[in-house]
């Protein structure tokens, strides 16, 4: 097990934060899943940014805002109770440190297994005075989301015109997928008014990109999280809490040859208001080879990528820094590395 010092304020960075001035932000892709033509926005979206906003998606708020519950009476539980469920290992509870790199951020979070044989239930009981409630509606919820970011899957392959509109979307349900749930509270942070007063800010999660295929990210009205554009600025994302936020991650970028981008995102910290987001990170199994799919290079179009199985994908990635190109390494001719 890895033990970290508790962080110190300035390790936080303020500096690096700070936004890029733009004059003009670009719309944020919306996807309204009541609407069969939307669908048609997608390619277009994942292509262009790798990042859309998707609403009218049927799942219900009662249990969105139920989890929300749960998880907020515990995160405002003592600290003691909350150290029972971590350090995460790597799924439990952290606070402040983030992976095993020395990254920090000004987080509170809890990673869970959503396989139904891991220790996550063991993790839940360790914490909560009713961990059969918390249970249920984290199940409820990962079920409800992971059939919605099928749905999406599937309405991509369509639009890519191929053949099996399963391709991408069996890799969430089949079994063995190895994917992530992530409970993430900002709180907030009064000693850094200050800094905000200066135009800086403080970095809650640090610039990363998603390893695995596509993440769901649902938060509170708090701003925070902020999408890297193509020139390099940083654009907020205005908060929706009815909504969803997609996220096209590294493997469906390799999936596609490059075509979808997995984006660069971070979130920055509020020196009056907490956030809480809750993500999906759905995962392929861990044997899955991650390669780009024969029916979308074009003729004599090459992969871009050395071939590679997610679990080599991920014991690479977790042993890296959060805001490191991990992708760069497995690129054939590396671009950025
Ligand atoms: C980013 C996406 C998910 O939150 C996560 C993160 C993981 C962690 O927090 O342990 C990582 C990060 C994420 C990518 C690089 C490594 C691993 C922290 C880190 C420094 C759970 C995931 O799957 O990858």
């Amino acid at each position: 097990m890895v033990v970290f010092p508790n962080p110190t304020t300035e390790q936080f960075d303020v500096k690096t934060c700070k936004p890029v001035n733009r004059l003009t932000y670009p719309a944020i892709p919306l996807i309204d899943l009541s609407k069969p033509d939307s669908k048609h926005l997608l390619v277009k979206a994942c292509q262009d940014f790798g990042f859309f906003k998707v609403v009218n998606h049927g799942i219900p708020m009662k249990l969105i805002n139920k989890l929300e519950s749960e998880a907020t009476e515990f995160f405002s539980s003592p600290q003691s109770v909350k150290e029972k469920a971590g350090p995460p290992n790597p799924f439990g509870y952290g606070n402040k440190n983030i992976g095993r790199n020395g990254d920090v951020g000004w987080v509170e979070y809890l990673l869970l297994n959503t396989k139904p044989e891991s220790d996550y239930n063991k993790i839940i009981s360790s914490f909560e005075e009713h961990p059969e409630s918390f249970r249920c509606v984290v199940d409820d919820y990962v079920r409800a989301v992971k059939k919605m970011a099928c749905e999406l899957l599937e309405f991509m392959a369509d639009e890519l015109k191929l053949e099996q509109r399963n391709v991408f979307s069996k890799l969430l349900m089949d079994e063995q997928s190895d994917s992530v749930f992530r409970l993430n509270y900002y709180p907030p942070c009064p000693e850094l008014q200050e800094h905000e007063i200066k135009g800086g800010n403080l970095i809650g999660f640090g610039e990363h990109t998603d390893p695995q295929i596509i993440s769901v990210l649902r938060s509170n009205n708090t701003s925070g999280l902020e999408i890297s554009l193509r020139d390099g600025s940083w654009m907020s994302v205005p908060p929706d809490s009815e909504s969803f936020f997609i996220n096209v991650g590294d493997s469906l970028q390799v999936m596609t040859n490059g075509r979808f981008k997995s984006i660069k995102h971070r979130v920055v910290a509020n020196s009056k208001k907490s956030r809480m987001s809750m993500i999906y990170f759905g995962g392929p199994p861990l044997n899955e080879k991650i390669t780009p799919l024969a029916s979308l290079l074009e003729r004599d179009e090459e992969s871009l990528y050395k071939e590679f199985t997610w679990f080599e994908y991920k014991k690479f990635s977790f042993n890296c820094p959060l805001s490191h190109n991990r992708l760069g390494f497995f690129e054939k001719i590396s671009s950025r590395y």
